[in-house]
């Protein structure tokens, strides 16, 4: 048998029609995306002599493993491949500035409190067990001027590296919440420094990266989506600066504007203010926006969330 035995012209005939390619009826372009992506994965089975077993145990496993898609996609790198290509697609437009998009990740919970101007995200739980955090700055535009009455929804990881909602253990939205720019289009929010976040042991992510010699692991960061009509919805994390998996990311979300400065503050007017009495750590933060070209930049992609 030829290893190119996909190329044969019985086979392309079958891939003709398994792909609808012979009926009236049907969605042009997803026949042809059918086409290529079962045709690829012939020539993947020829290419590495696939055996019967070997097919269905990866059938299986995906199967099995379908509930956490969402990290295989920031695992395999597609999540970050999508951002690669608006950034080029921006490029080629002549779009430059604004502060750098990174990906959602399949943490995010619609529906958390919202508030104006300022937030406390943790509920308390995690007191003493890591620093206390005071994130702040201002949303702006490309050209300087404060968006007042942004939305900054801000969601991160507990001291264990876990999310409120897929971890039951905390309370509901905790560590996540809505904040409304004020009328100098600043945000500040008080919480807990977070921990980076690691696969589940045993689950179908981590099962393909220790396959590849790859880890599951995220540096700590920090997830945030800021809006406001007329400007392109931005979607964006920032890293903790120190951690140890900062520029060895398993979802390649680490990009070199997005590492803020992490300063040690004793006591400072800004503690007083949101009620810190002791040591914290400060990250000051700015957001800047591109304008809309169309109504639909506005928005969130249309990826599935979960709404609690
Ligand atoms: C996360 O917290 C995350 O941000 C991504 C992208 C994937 C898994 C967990
Ligand atoms: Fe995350």
């Amino acid at each position: 048998m030829t290893q190119n035995f996909a190329g044969a012209p019985e086979v392309q005939t079958l891939l003709d029609r398994l792909s609808g390619q012979d009926q009236a009826a049907g969605d042009a372009r997803l026949k042809a995306i059918v086409r290529r992506i079962v045709g690829d994965l012939f020539v993947t089975i020829d290419e590495f002599a696939i055996t019967d077993d070997e097919f269905w145990a990866a059938l299986n496993y995906a199967s099995a493993g379908a509930a956490e898609y969402g990290l295989w996609a920031a695992g395999l790198g597609v999540e970050h491949y999508l951002d690669l290509r608006a950034d080029a697609a921006d490029a080629d437009a002549g779009v430059t500035g604004g502060t750098p998009r990174t990906i959602e990740g399949p943490l995010y919970v619609a529906g958390a409190p919202e508030s104006e101007g300022f937030a406390r995200l943790d509920d308390g739980a995690d007191d003493g067990k890591g620093d206390i955090l005071i994130m702040h700055g201002q949303v702006r535009d490309r050209d300087g001027t404060p968006v007042k009455g942004a939305k900054v929804e801000v969601w991160h990881a507990n001291t264990l590296g876990n999310y409120s909602w897929f971890d039951q253990s905390q309370s509901a939205f905790n560590l996540r919440r809505s904040i409304i720019t004020d009328s100098d289009g600043r945000y500040a929010f008080r919480s807990i420094v977070p921990v980076g976040y690691a696969c589940p042991p045993g689950g179908s992510t981590e099962g393909i990266l220790k396959g590849i010699g790859r880890h599951g692991n995220r540096p700590a960061h920090i997830h945030f989506f800021v809006s406001s009509e007329g400007h392109r919805h931005l979607t964006t994390q920032i890293n903790i600066d120190g951690d140890p998996y900062l520029h060895d990311d398993f979802a390649y979300a680490t990009r070199d504007e997005l590492i803020p400065p992490v300063n040690h503050v004793r006591n400072s007017n800004l503690g007083t203010k949101y009620g810190v009495e002791g040591p914290f750590a400060e990250i000051e933060f700015d957001f800047v926006l591109h304008p809309a070209a169309r109504e639909s930049e506005e928005d969130a992609s249309s990826r599935l969330r979960v709404a609690a």
